[in-house]
């Protein structure tokens, strides 16, 4: 069975985890958020790409879901000593060494697919891991600024913002401001990676895993091309929620999901992805009352345990996904 699997960080990665116990042979392509992408100290930093790469590979800090394992921060604390920030980023020793080998092949020519392809050989993760686009986007906030604007802007009754990275968003000021809207800049002209059409075309089944709708699925669904090949795929489309009991399990997706006009219910991101995309929507047990709104919306749902506690429950996770999307075939 051929798997596309839309992910973004640390959901998209403990689900892929699941999947890959639940269905041990199964040809997995993951189609990984480039978004979140962020040039640091002249290097290109990939978080989610890197977290699923991790994750799957062995290397993954398990308690924070991403970076490395037993990390050091020396680099980090000798570039605060020479005054070179950001400092409220967290780069650890070993991990500067993916963003070396990264940024050092893409100087030499080679398409960030290439450069995960190789970063892969080592990390060996069990799946075909895919930047969603060779091209560069960078997914940024608008935000309030009380500096910009001023007097003039006031006069205007323009309400001061500005665009700041998404990382500096969520790492800097975690999500404790309000987003206005999420600009995923770069991605109107960029083209999906090599194979990333043809998977989703050959695909047997598309799932979402519980990533966050609007800054990792939504962002993939925003390369030109993506959302069209996954509705003329002809195959079932399913996904897991990332909201429980009206809530992110973690992270700001409820910030980013109110910036774009959508309720931080179970319910409502499944209407967001909408009925011309998904067939199939699982929502938590706690939700249960959810199931008939996204029914009545066109998407078939049930209601199961979706709290990755463990590799176990996850797989039981993706084995729901699977079945619904027998049921929806
Ligand atoms: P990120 O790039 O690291 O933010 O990761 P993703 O975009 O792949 O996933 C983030 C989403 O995962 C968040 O919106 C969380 O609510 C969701 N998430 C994390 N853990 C769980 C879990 O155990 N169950 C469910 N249903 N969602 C989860
Ligand atoms: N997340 C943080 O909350 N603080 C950090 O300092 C931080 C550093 C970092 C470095 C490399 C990397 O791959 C991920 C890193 N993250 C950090 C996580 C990252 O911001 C998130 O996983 C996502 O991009 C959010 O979707
Ligand atoms: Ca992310």
């Amino acid at each position: 069975m051929r798997i596309v699997v839309l992910a973004g960080g640390i959901g998209g990665a403990r689900f892929l985890r699941g999947l890959k116990s639940a269905a041990p042979d199964a040809d997995i392509t993951v189609i990984g958020n480039t978004g979140d992408d962020i040039h640091l100290f002249g290097l290109k930093v990939c978080p989610d790409l890197d977290t699923v790469m991790y994750t799957l590979g062995g290397g993954i800090h398990e308690e924070q879901g991403w970076g490395r394992a037993g990390e050091t921060f020396a680099v980090k604390e000798e570039l605060a000593a020479y005054g070179v920030g950001p400092e409220w980023f967290g780069l650890g020793d070993r991990d500067f060494a993916t963003h070396i080998v990264r940024t050092q092949m893409i100087g030499a020519g080679y398409p960030l697919s290439a450069v995960t392809e190789a970063l892969c050989a080592r990390w060996q993760p069990g799946v075909r891991l895919l930047p969603m686009t060779d091209d560069r986007v960078e997914t940024h906030v608008l935000i309030d600024d009380p500096e910009a604007g001023g007097a003039e802007g006031a006069a205007e009754g323009r309400a001061p913002r500005k665009a700041v990275h998404f990382q500096e968003y969520w790492v800097r000021l975690r999500a404790s401001v309000p987003a206005h809207a999420v600009i995923p800049v770069g991605a109107e002209q960029a083209k999906p990676a090599p194979g990333v059409l043809d998977a989703i075309a050959g695909a047997d089944v598309i799932l979402f895993p519980p990533s966050n709708p609007v800054v990792s699925v939504g962002t993939i669904l925003a390369v030109p091309g993506i959302r069209e090949a996954i509705a003329e795929a002809g195959v079932p489309v399913v996904g897991l929620s990332p909201i429980v009991g009206d809530a992110p399990v973690r992270g700001m997706a409820d910030k980013v999901l109110a910036a774009v006009g959508v309720e931080s219910t179970a319910a409502a991101v499944a209407r967001h992805y909408g009925s011309g995309l998904l067939d199939g929507w699982l929502v938590d047990t706690v939700d249960a009352a959810a199931v008939s709104e996204v029914e009545a919306a066109g998407i078939r749902c049930r209601a199961v345990p979706l709290m990755m506690t463990d590799v176990a429950a996850t797989a039981r996770m993706a084995t729901e996904a699977l079945t619904l999307a027998e049921e929806v075939r």
